[in-house]
């Protein structure tokens, strides 16, 4: 045994040699290359130096750097040949001090070297790359699988279910070309050979408005062009629609119906082979499209005007049959409203007027489109189950819609950058606030690196009563009596105070720039965002009279059955706001990811004009401020890398000294202040804890547990006797 022992420890030391002649010779290509670990620049680092180094490796194509476990990735905007099959071999198994300018070393790393759950979160602002990055992470995960029959199916479900959701979640805005409007949280689930068995996808709050409305220059839902580009001729026949985008009201509002990036015909393939993988039937595809083409023909629906005012639906029209809906059930629908009867045995039916009508037509095409979005998210997830229950270890990744700023923004930029500060102030909570705080209770030694909390902000938007959704929602609870403005003045009158908030009316001191009347401003922790009140109480509301809902209950389309079943209540109560809802799936969400171990890709737009090559510094340098990351850095390097409980620790490792193998009797601090003894750690790579050891450096973990792979083969037979060291 001892003998065993002593020949690990020759290979620990050799391997911790090994890596260390790698990062040598990293060192020195790094006038060329940049360095690709910021935690080993000089240690007094300047944001100059930093946006030096993101610079040169950008330019040299070498577009991810680590700052200790998190990964920084600047978007290339050109395809780069880093992510072949071949090149994600050579990584398998590599740790990433080794090699330089791939994401997969570094999951590799991550994956599953401790049987922990892990995630990914991944953030950064529109067109940033965290879509990219997502489907990077899973291609490595699939390519890295095991391969077996029923593997290699899961395999083709996972990554085939991003084109779907992509096409129906995805659109083109001025910030990205395929810029996600749904947030996404995939769970991976591997068995304990590391093959991917199954998954699960939770999406949130979908920007149904693009439905009915695009703003210039930017488009609708890519599943609608990729239907009228690349559907075919007989499929459009059968769904009457002509093979013209112009042709199409909800489709030309943006007036780039084509855009150069994006090849909806091909794209159009993929998704039909994607959805045959993921074991969509043929009645399932029929209706799905029956759906996308009734919500063109209902964009197009044209009403007349009688001698009142009153809409009337004019006649000739054909998409009644698409849903299956009689064209008279639909004509009511559209053109009346139902009343509730105090006795409960009259109906009054109140006819609309035009731009009622078109507001009840638009509300059911965004309620038919948000409704089937989310079945087609359940239906992926029945495709992906995991029909085996043994245990798991599961690999979350999140991509959400990144923090935009437009010139003109609204209640979908409220949501999407309120989940932006949600995610920014996990990021904080989990790497720079409980880290320090975990120094302190250690009594580890540490000079506190100070930070900005984005604390004040999330609080400005969601605190109970006082918040803007309170307040919102307050004023959603008012109809008849409150409006936009109205909600403004409450924002003005209760937290007008606020130093993130301004308005015109409180004058410009903040900011120094002028605002509408109708504006309010936000100084979020990525910058500044103003906002225009007009619809934000009907875009909370969200409102589908209850004839909409009775009208597709009568559809024959079993999609839309689903969708808008006869069991729902037609509830007297109020459903919750859009807002609310969201505020508590992000509530749900960071409640699955505190429960997991983090790891962080912050990715970084290099220019506003999506080109290759160019990397504005001005543009860099904000995002590094807002991301924190030089404030990560430091904490980084002044801090360790890794941390572990004594028991935790020692159970893994103490096969690698004979003190303590098989069975240790003392403290398990003990035990392992004889272990890393007996494994020659010097004084200033680890600090004993009052519960927990703390690594420097992950050169000296991977080392160990390199020795601890060793052992564990050596050990193999012994191991299945029971003396396990998981
Ligand atoms: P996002 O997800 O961060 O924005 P994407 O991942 O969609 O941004 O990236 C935007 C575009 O940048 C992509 O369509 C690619 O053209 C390019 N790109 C990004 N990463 C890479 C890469 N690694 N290699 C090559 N090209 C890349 V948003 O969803 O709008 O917040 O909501
Ligand atoms: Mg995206």
């Amino acid at each position: 045994m001892t003998h065993m022992v002593l020949e690990v420890k020759e290979s620990l030391e050799e391997r911790c040699n090994q890596i260390l002649r790698n990062m040598e010779a990293s060192l020195t290509a790094r006038d060329r290359v940049g360095i690709q670990d910021f935690v080993l620049l000089d240690p007094h680092t300047s944001e100059s130096a930093f946006l030096d180094n993101l610079r040169k490796r950008f330019h040299e194509n070498l577009i991810y750097t680590y700052i200790g476990t998190l990964l920084v990735s600047v978007n290339p905007y050109k395809e780069l040949d880093i992510y072949s099959k071949k090149q994600m071999d050579t990584y398998m198994g590599v740790n990433f001090f080794e090699l330089d300018n791939s994401i997969s070393e570094k999951l590799n790393t991550w994956g599953m070297s401790e049987f922990n759950n892990h995630f990914i979160l991944i953030s950064g602002e529109s067109g940033a790359g965290k879509t990219e990055a997502s489907k990077k992470i899973l291609q490595f995960y699939a390519v890295s699988c095991p391969s077996t029959k029923l593997l290699n199916n899961v395999r083709d479900r996972l990554l085939l279910s991003n084109p779907v959701l992509e096409a129906f979640g995805n659109a083109k805005t001025l910030k990205n070309d395929n810029s996600s409007r749904f947030g996404k949280y995939m769970d991976i689930q591997f068995d304990h050979q590391g093959g991917a068995v199954g998954g699960h996808i939770l999406s949130y709050l979908l920007e149904k408005s693009r439905v009915v409305h695009q703003n210039h220059g930017e488009r609708n839902f890519h599943i609608f062009y990729q239907l009228v580009e690349g559907g075919e001729e007989d499929l459009l026949r059968w769904l009457g629609l002509e093979r013209n985008c112009k042709n199409y009201r909800y489709l030309v509002q943006g007036d780039c119906a084509k855009v150069s990036s994006i090849n909806d015909k091909s794209d159009w393939k993929t998704v039909r082979k994607a959805l045959s993988v993921i074991e969509f039937s043929e009645s399932d595809t029929e209706h799905l499209f029956g759906i996308i083409a009734s919500v063109l023909h209902l964009g197009n629906i044209k009403f007349d005007v009688d001698a009142r005012g009153y809409a009337t639906l004019n006649n000739n029209q054909e998409m009644h049959w698409l849903l299956g809906i009689p064209n008279q059930v639909l004509q009511q629908g559209l053109t009346h409203r139902k009343i509730e009867a105090k006795t409960e045995e009259v109906t009054l039916y109140l006819k609309y007027k035009t731009n009622q009508t078109l507001y009840a037509r638009d509300a059911l095409a965004k309620a038919i489109y948000g409704r089937t979005f989310n079945w087609l998210v359940n239906k992926i997830n029945e495709s992906l189950a995991n029909k085996d229950s043994s245990r798991k270890t599961v690999i979350g990744l999140l991509d959400i819609y990144g923090f935009e700023v437009f010139s003109v923004n609204s209640f979908e930029q409220f949501c999407i950058n309120y989940c932006n500060e949600k995610l920014q102030q996990l990021f904080i909570e989990l790497t720079l606030k409980s880290e320090q705080e975990e120094y302190e209770m250690e009594g580890i030694e540490w000079e506190p690196v100070p930070y900005f909390n984005n604390k004040i902000i999330c609080d400005l938007v969601e605190e109970k009563f006082r918040g803007i959704i309170s307040l919102l929602d307050e004023e959603c609870l008012r109809p008849g009596e409150a409006t936009d403005i109205t909600f403004l003045e409450k924002m003005e009158e209760k937290i007008g105070g606020h130093p993130h908030f301004v308005t015109h009316k409180l004058g410009d001191q903040k900011t120094r720039k002028t605002l509408d009347r109708g504006d309010f401003r936000l100084l979020h922790y990525a910058g500044e965002v103003t906002y225009c009140v007009v619809g934000f109480l009907d875009k909370n509301n969200d409102l589908l009279y209850r004839n909409g809902k009775e009208v597709m209950r009568q559809s024959k389309n079993a999609i839309i059955k689903h969708c808008f079943p006869s069991t729902e209540p037609d509830s007297k109560r109020r459903p919750e706001t859009v807002v609310t809802q969201f505020k508590s799936s992000l509530v749900g969400l960071t409640e699955i990811l505190m429960s997991k171990e983090p790891w962080y890709v912050r990715c970084i737009k290099p220019n506003e004009a999506k080109q290759p090559g160019h990397f504005n510094d001005v543009l860099v340098r904000h995002q590094v401020k807002y991301l924190g990351l030089m404030e990560h850095l430091r904490v980084r390097r002044a801090g360790f890398a890794y941390r572990r409980k004594y028991e935790i620790f020692l159970q893994r490792y103490k096969p690698l000294c004979p003190d303590t193998w098989p069975n240790w009797k003392g403290t398990a601090a003990e035990g392992v202040q004889l272990l890393i003894k007996h494994l020659g750690y010097k004084p200033d790579e680890y600090k004993m804890g009052r519960t927990k050891i703390f690594i420097r450096h992950p050169r000296t973990l991977f080392a160990t547990e390199d020795a601890f792979q060793v052992c564990k083969h050596k050990l193999g037979e012994i191991w299945l006797n029971g003396w396990s060291c998981n």
